[in-house]
């Protein structure tokens, strides 16, 4: 999965010139310029910037506050979109992590498996952070091939360039689905210099995002520690050399007095730990909950019928995906795909909508059980003398006009309007769903639709019934 993160970082062109200035500072003697930069590089980020931050020099003025980049975002391809994830990972999975050093030294490194619905909210990035570790951690060594993408403009001039990786455990609570993996630096020291005492501050908070999805692996635990953990072969066992132990401490680069390159340094730091484990703290646990929505818990509710008269409504019919790029999804998608009739409505560039739950509902429409995405779900007859149904239910920031059901990879209904049921419903009967074949695990795709959404995310769910 992560050789796919080979077609990383083809590009900058102007990020690239302000490096070559680096290099031959240093090269020259002279002192390193203030301005910082850092990306993650495996798995690849959703953007080609390689220096999201807000402030810096003149000449590099960003103004990419995160908790995810803001620009040159990858239009198409591997790491481009949920559906074309940049790394699939396993709950309790190691994986190597990997980022640019381009000439810095020291820090913080925060990571976070953050749910793609909320991967604009930094409280959410805070909220779900599960590692810090040192930036300066896992140093290795790039060679001729992978030099460009792993080591971007590190000792651009001299031999041996160098970057940062760490080993990371997934952590076990996470629900199968599609998440970015945040990555933010801060406290990285001034002048390159992690060896001064106090070292200076000037470098501000930086941040990158690849989409990841977690599929599988170990069991869904309830509860697990947020950990602080240095790294590989970092300077110290139980702390980091930075400048800062938090984020939102130096937002705006440089963080010197009078907001210059030769500024006196507004924060001195040292050897710390993370703000979150001074003085021998530990945060809260991550919880599996957190995943959780508050409206997930199954609800008993009527069926409603649409109220309006459906003529006016957009009627998709079935057709071949207009998809370009097929998706790297193991699971199987909807054969027909609805596409609009007319063409009234103009997509907006940030809509989207998505599954966000599955019921199993009897035939009056009452939803029994509320199904697992990360497990098989089963469903005894028994409980269903008259027959039952599955619903999705939906979520977005544009209405959804259409879901497409599946089943097996077999498209096997478009459904109109709510609620969204596998085999149809009207006026508060909810037709059984018979078409499934007992005592074999079967896969039910739920596919959103609306002519307004730039990106729509389908969604599996497993259904064993038996007898
Ligand atoms: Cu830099």
């Amino acid at each position: 999965m992560l050789r796919r993160s080979r077609l990383s970082r083809a590009m900058p062109a102007a990020p690239l010139m302000a490096v070559v200035a680096v290099a031959a500072a240093i090269v020259g003697g002279l002192p390193p310029p203030v301005a910082a930069h850092s990306s993650m590089t495996v798995p690849t980020s959703l953007s080609y910037t390689t220096d999201c931050r807000v402030g810096g020099p003149p000449h590099a003025l960003r103004n990419c506050p995160g908790p995810c980049p803001n620009v040159m975002l990858k239009a198409h391809g591997v790491g481009s979109s949920p559906q074309e994830p940049a790394a699939t990972y396993a709950r309790g999975e190691r994986v190597t992590l990997r980022w640019a050093r381009n000439n810095h030294e020291g820090g913080f490194v925060r990571w976070a498996l953050v749910p793609v619905a909320q991967m604009g909210d930094a409280a959410a990035h805070e909220r779900y952070a599960f590692k810090w570790g040192c930036w300066s951690s896992g140093r290795f060594v790039c060679n001729d091939r992978n030099r460009k993408e792993l080591c971007i403009d590190d000792r651009l001039n001299e031999r041996w360039a160098q970057a940062f990786s760490d080993r990371v455990e997934i952590p076990s609570v996470v629900p199968d689905g599609d998440y970015v993996l945040s990555f933010a630096w801060y406290g990285g020291v001034r002048d390159n210099a992690p060896w001064r005492r106090p070292v200076r501050s000037s470098f501000g908070d930086y941040y990158d995002c690849s989409y990841v999805r977690i599929s599988g692996g170990a069991e869904q635990v309830e509860s697990q520690p947020r950990v602080f953990l240095p790294g590989e072969s970092t300077r110290f066992s139980n702390r980091c050399v930075s400048a800062v132990n938090a984020l939102s401490k130096c937002v705006e680069e440089p963080c010197t007095d009078d907001r210059t390159d030769d500024g006196k340094s507004l924060f001195q730091g040292g050897e710390m730990v993370p703000e979150e484990f001074e003085d021998g703290a530990v945060p809260p646990p991550l919880l599996s909950s957190d995943y959780a929505d508050p409206d997930d818990v199954p609800v008993r509710m009527p069926q409603t019928p649409p109220s309006t008269s459906p003529s006016p409504s957009p009627s998709p019919s079935p057709s071949p995906s207009p998809s370009p790029s097929p998706s790297p999804s193991p699971s199987p998608s909807p054969s027909a795909e609805p596409s609009p009739t007319p063409k009234a409505e103009a997509t907006i560039p940030n809509g989207w909508v998505g599954i966000k739950r599955f019921f199993v509902v009897n035939t009056r429409g009452v939803r029994t059980d509320s199904l697992s995405f990360s497990s098989v779900n089963i469903v005894s007859l028994s409980h269903y003398p008259d027959g039952f149904s599955v619903e999705a239910v939906t979520r977005g920031n544009v209405p959804v006009q259409a879901v497409t059901f599946s089943v097996n990879g077999k498209g096997v209904r478009i459904e109109r309007w709510p609620r969204w049921s596998l085999a149809g419903d009207s006026k508060g009967y909810w037709a059984p769903w018979r078409k499934y074949i007992k005592d074999r695990t079967m896969t039910i795709r739920a596919q959103p639709w609306s002519a307004l959404a730039a990106r729509k995310y389908g969604r599996n769910v497993r259904l064993l019934v038996v007898d």
